[in-house]
């Protein structure tokens, strides 16, 4: 009898923890709302940063909401402390045409004062600035940075 109590346990755990999976994220992610995060603890160009957190199965972040951007930049002040981390933000293909990863359009924003900027017109990726308390900034997208994934 008590060890069918116990294996009648152990499956009742069992069964707890799978239904407890949907609702959480993969190791590292941060979970906000209906999306998971990651931000990185490693730096790269755009193309790199992408690049990488489409090999975690996800994508770079996009911000659609004050609520989210809230979020963001709470948690880059409070925990990641990174100087820049990008975002999943462009305007490559056509100057001030700002859009995100497969071509959705911006409907929210936060840009930090006299941004985009473009500076040397030369500025078409999208990053958050800690200088700026995580404002939004368009820099080079050589420019080597941390970066946010989503997923
Ligand atoms: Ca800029």
């Amino acid at each position: 009898m008590k060890t069918f109590c116990c294996t009648l346990l152990l499956l009742l755990g069992c069964a707890l923890h799978r239904g407890a999976e949907g609702s959480r994220c993969r190791g590292g992610f941060h979970k906000h709302g209906g999306s998971c995060y990651w931000f990185s603890n490693i730096r790269g160009t755009f193309a790199e940063a992408r690049s990488i957190c489409r090999f975690l199965g996800s994508d770079l972040a996009s911000i659609t909401s004050a609520a989210e951007d809230v979020f963001i930049r709470g948690y880059a002040t409070q925990r990641g402390k990174a100087k820049v981390y990008y975002l999943g933000g462009a305007d490559l293909g056509l100057e001030s045409s700002w859009i995100w990863t497969r071509n959705k359009p911006f409907t929210f924003t936060n840009w930090g004062s006299g941004q985009p900027g473009n500076s040397k017109n030369n500025e078409h990726c999208l990053a958050l600035q800690s200088s700026d308390g995580y404002r939004w900034h368009d820099y080079n997208c050589d420019f080597i940075a941390n970066f946010i994934c989503k997923m």
